[in-house]
This record gives structure tokens, C-alpha cells and sequence, in this order.
């Protein structure tokens, strides 16, 4: 089944730690009839014990978030910090849906001539497509409401960061789900992936990755109208009015780009700040970024580690080329790892590239702009609308501001856009449908429709 290995590299060192299986189109196969197979028993499982097992699955981690932090730390270069928080969150996701088998209400709705009700059926099989940035989170995200709504789950995670997923996998079965409930795939993209996505037996697939590949998905999941949610990439605007806490708004502006080196889809890439505040928010600006410690990831102290990997790493230095003016940079270890400093350019326009396109990288571009419309024109001129933050203390501003952006998750005074307990997903060609939150699982079920004659 496993046609070859691939190694797993540590990119705090560029050392490779371990090897995992690559599956052949042939396994992906199997795997996928296996979780076909499951699914009959599965959906068939009471909702509370459902709920039930989820509660322990829950626990399972919980107890287990030390261990897969320090493997993502390895893995990923994820602080040890955010590492903890990764694992934390896969609990609190599975917690959250745990109690939703009990609560996939139908309804009745009043007609003539006799009842009529609805049920939430399951799908089939569900394929979660995790891409490498946020390993756990995004496993989780589409994993736990999928198998909450009486679906059975095949994972790919993505190739270079697969130790987590195939943990998380290992303690589902750990905490007493059915074999074949949640199954995790290695492998490349293009053999076991695109397998997932061709196959009929998978009647859904939640892909989070990049907008390319997420379209090539979605065409092909047309061939046999199957469902996909899609979260893509994003450059988000971190928008920063004259009227706003300064202070708080520059101290925080750095880490809603630079944390997870900036491979986060919802990194605030963009800085449009109005122009009487300008000056003033890049002094208050150089110091902040100054202080965002670069270091060993496993140092409880770290904010930032190193990207990826080496070709990841001169793709984002590509885009601080010597056409570009860096304001100023922040500090990164020499080494053998992928390092690049937190780094804030200041492009001359919105037609330029570090502007326009996602990084995925520490970098962060600065623009002045005049008045609200202005502000919300310049945000929106993108072809991405994930997430973004408002700096004001005009609360009226805040509102017709957060109205006029084109995005899925803002924040105000904030950059807090991701919770389990609500919607997230993205506008244009940042996604398509949303996860997390109380309606997740609308997404992972069919409706059915049954009417009952009591006249006859
Ligand atoms: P992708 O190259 O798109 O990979 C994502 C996942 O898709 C990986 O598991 C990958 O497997 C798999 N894949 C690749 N080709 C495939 C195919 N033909 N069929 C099925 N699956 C395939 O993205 P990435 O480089 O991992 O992640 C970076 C991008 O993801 C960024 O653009 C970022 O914005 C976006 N992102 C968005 C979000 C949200 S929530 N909107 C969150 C995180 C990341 P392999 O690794 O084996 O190639």
C-alpha cells in the first residue's frame, strides 16, 4: 500500500527526524472502502453515545497535549507556545461537537393534509484536506463536526507535516472509535489527494490550502456534484484610523502577521493606516517589532520560529527584492533552519506585488490612506476577503467600516478572529462555505424532507 517513505524534516534545524509511509493511489483506495464500509455502523451509532465517544476523544488529547505540542514544535517549527494552544484547541473543538449528535434537530414544518418533518442525514465519507501551516487546528476543524453529524473521515495531511494527524489518529482509536471512523492517509497531494477528491465513495471534501489548488478541487468535485467547503489563502488589512489607541494598535500589529512566521491565512499582511497617524504609528511600529523574539522554537520564550522549509523560505525573501524599501527588520538566528526576520516594507503603491500577493511569510507592507471609504476601497481591492481588523475608537465607524469590507471574519480593537464557537471561512477567492461555529454541521449533512398523510 505504502509505495515509498518521505522524510520529515525539523525546519529549526533543516535535520530530518523521521520518515512516515507514502500511499500509492491503490491504498488511498482501500482506505477510503474501509472508512465506506465503517460508515454503515457509524451512522447507525446512538447520538449520545456519538456524543459520548467524542467527549473521550476529547479527553484522549487533552491528556496527550503535551506530547503532540512537542511534535509539532518538531515538525512544523511552531512555537511551543502556539504548539500547546494547537493541541488545545483540537480538545475544545471535539468538546464543542460532542454535543451536537444530540442536538442535529430536524424540523416540522406545518402544511396540509398531514405532517411534515425534516431530518440532518450524514453524507458518506468525508476527506479533510489539512494543508501544512496549522496541522492540527484545521484537522480538527473539519474532522470533529463531520464525524458529529454521523460521518465517517479519511485525513491527508499535508506531506511535509504529517505527525500530528497520524498521532491524532492513533488516539481516536485509543479513545474507542470504531476502526475506520477516522482514518489518516500520508502521502503526496497529487496521488493521494487528487485520489480522495476523484473517487465516488467521498461525497465531501473540506480542503483548506491554496486558492490553485483548491479551484483545480472544486472543478473536479463538479464532475460528480460533490460537496466542498474550501478555505484558501487571504491578505488581510489591518486597518488603523487617526482616532484609534495607537499604542495598543502598533504593539499589536506585529504578531497578527509575524506569529506562525506568518503562515497564517489570516495574517493582517496589509497595514493602511490614515495618513495623520502615520508617522507616529511607524515610530511606535519599529520598537514593537523589535522586540518579537526569534529563537528555538521549543524555547518557552520564543514568539517566532522558522518557516517551513528552505524553498518556502526563498519564495518569501523573493518578495523583498532590491525594488523594495524594508522600513525596518527584526532579528533571526543564523543556523542551519529556514529563518527570515519579521520584516516591514513600505511598498509605493497598491500596485506592487509584496502588496497584492500572499506572502505567507514574516513580511508586512505599510500604506497611508485618507478617510473611511478610502480605507475600506483600498482593503477590498484584493482578490482575497478572509479576515482583517479595524483600529477606532468611533464605534459608528467601527460598524459602517466592518460593513464595507469584503471579508469573512474582522475584528475590532482587536485581531482575534478565530473561535470554535463561531463562523469562520472566507469572501471571493478566500473560500467558499464556513466552518466551526454552531452550524457546522449543516455542512457535513443532507436535509431530507418527509411528508406523512394523515388524511388518507
Ligand atoms: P496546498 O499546496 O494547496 O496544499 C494543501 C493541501 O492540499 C496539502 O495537504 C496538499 O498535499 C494537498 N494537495 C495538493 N495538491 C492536491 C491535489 N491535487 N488534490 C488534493 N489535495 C492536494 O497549500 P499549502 O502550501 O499546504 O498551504 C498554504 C496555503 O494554504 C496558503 O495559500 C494559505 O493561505 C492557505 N491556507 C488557508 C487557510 C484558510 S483557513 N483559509 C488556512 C491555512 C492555509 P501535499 O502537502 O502532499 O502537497
Amino acid at each position: 500500500m505504502a509505495s515509498s517513505v518521505s522524510d520529515v524534516v525539523d525546519p529549526a534545524t533543516g535535520r530530518t527526524v523521521t520518515t512516515v509511509p507514502q500511499l500509492d493511489a491503490p491504498g488511498a483506495d482501500a482506505a477510503i472502502e474501509a472508512a465506506h464500509a465503517a460508515f454503515a455502523e457509524w451512522r447507525r451509532v446512538s447520538p449520545a453515545d456519538r456524543g459520548r465517544l467524542l467527549r473521550r476523544f476529547a479527553e484522549v488529547v487533552d491528556g496527550a497535549i503535551g506530547e503532540l505540542a512537542a511534535l509539532e514544535v518538531r515538525n512544523s517549527g511552531h512555537t511551543i507556545a502556539n504548539a500547546r494552544w494547537e493541541a488545545g484547541n483540537v480538545r475544545d473543538v471535539l468538546h464543542y461537537y460532542s454535543a451536537a449528535p444530540e442536538r442535529a434537530f430536524g424540523r416540522q414544518i406545518p402544511v396540509a393534509g398531514g405532517v411534515d418533518i425534516t431530518f440532518q442525514e450524514p453524507l458518506g465519507v468525508v476527506c479533510v484536506v489539512v494543508p501544512w501551516n496549522f496541522p492540527m487546528p484545521i484537522l480538527s476543524w473539519g474532522m470533529a463536526p463531520a464525524l458529529a453529524a454521523g460521518n465517517t473521515v479519511v485525513v491527508k495531511p499535508a506531506e511535509v507535516t504529517p505527525l500530528t494527524a497520524v498521532r491524532i489518529g492513533e488516539l481516536a482509536l485509543e479513545a474507542g472509535l470504531p476502526d475506520g471512523v477516522l482514518t489518516v492517509l500520508t502521502g503526496k497531494g497529487s496521488v493521494v489527494g487528487d485520489r480522495l477528491v476523484r473517487h465516488p465513495l467521498v461525497r465531501k471534501i473540506c480542503f483548506t490550502g491554496s486558492t490553485e489548488v483548491g479551484t483545480g478541487i472544486m472543478a473536479l468535485a463538479a464532475e460528480q456534484v460533490k460537496r466542498v467547503t474550501l478555505e484558501l489563502g487571504g491578505k488581510s488589512a489591518n486597518i488603523v484610523f487617526a482616532d484609534a489607541d495607537l499604542e495598543r494598535a502598533a504593539a499589536s500589529a506585529p504578531m497578527a502577521v509575524f506569529d506562525n512566521a506568518g503562515q497564517d491565512c489570516c495574517a493582517r499582511s496589509r497595514i493602511l493606516v490614515e495618513r495623520p497617524a502615520y508617522d507616529r504609528f511607524l515610530e511606535l511600529l519599529e520598537p514593537a517589532v523589535a522586540a518579537v523574539r526569534v529563537t528555538d522554537p521549543s524555547d518557552e520564550d520564543a514568539d517566532m520560529g522558522p518557516l517551513i522549509s528552505a524553498a518556502h523560505r526563498d519564495r518569501v525573501a523573493a518578495y523583498v527584492d532590491d525594488s523594495v524599501e524594508v522600513a525596518y527588520r527584526g532579528e533571526a538566528p543564523g543556523g542551519d533552519g529556514f529563518w527570515y526576520p519579521p520584516t516591514v516594507v513600505l511598498p509605493g503603491g497598491a500596485g506592487d506585488r509584496v502588496w497584492r500577493e500572499e506572502v505567507f511569510g514574516p513580511v508586512v507592507s505599510v500604506l497611508a490612506f485618507d478617510g473611511e471609504e478610502e480605507a475600506a476601497t483600498m482593503a477590498n481591492d484584493t482578490q482575497y476577503g478572509l479576515s482583517g481588523s479595524i483600529w477606532t475608537r468611533d464605534v459608528g465607524r467601527a460598524l459602517r467600516v466592518s460593513r464595507a469590507v469584503e471579508a469573512g471574519n474582522l475584528s475590532v480593537n482587536s485581531h482575534a478572529s478565530v473561535r470554535y464557537s463561531t463562523p469562520f471561512g472566507g469572501y471571493k477567492s478566500s473560500g467558499l462555505g464556513r466552518e466551526l461555529g454552531p452550524d457546522a454541521l449543516d455542512a457535513f449533512s443532507e436535509t431530507k424532507n418527509v411528508f406523512i398523510d394523515t388524511e388518507g
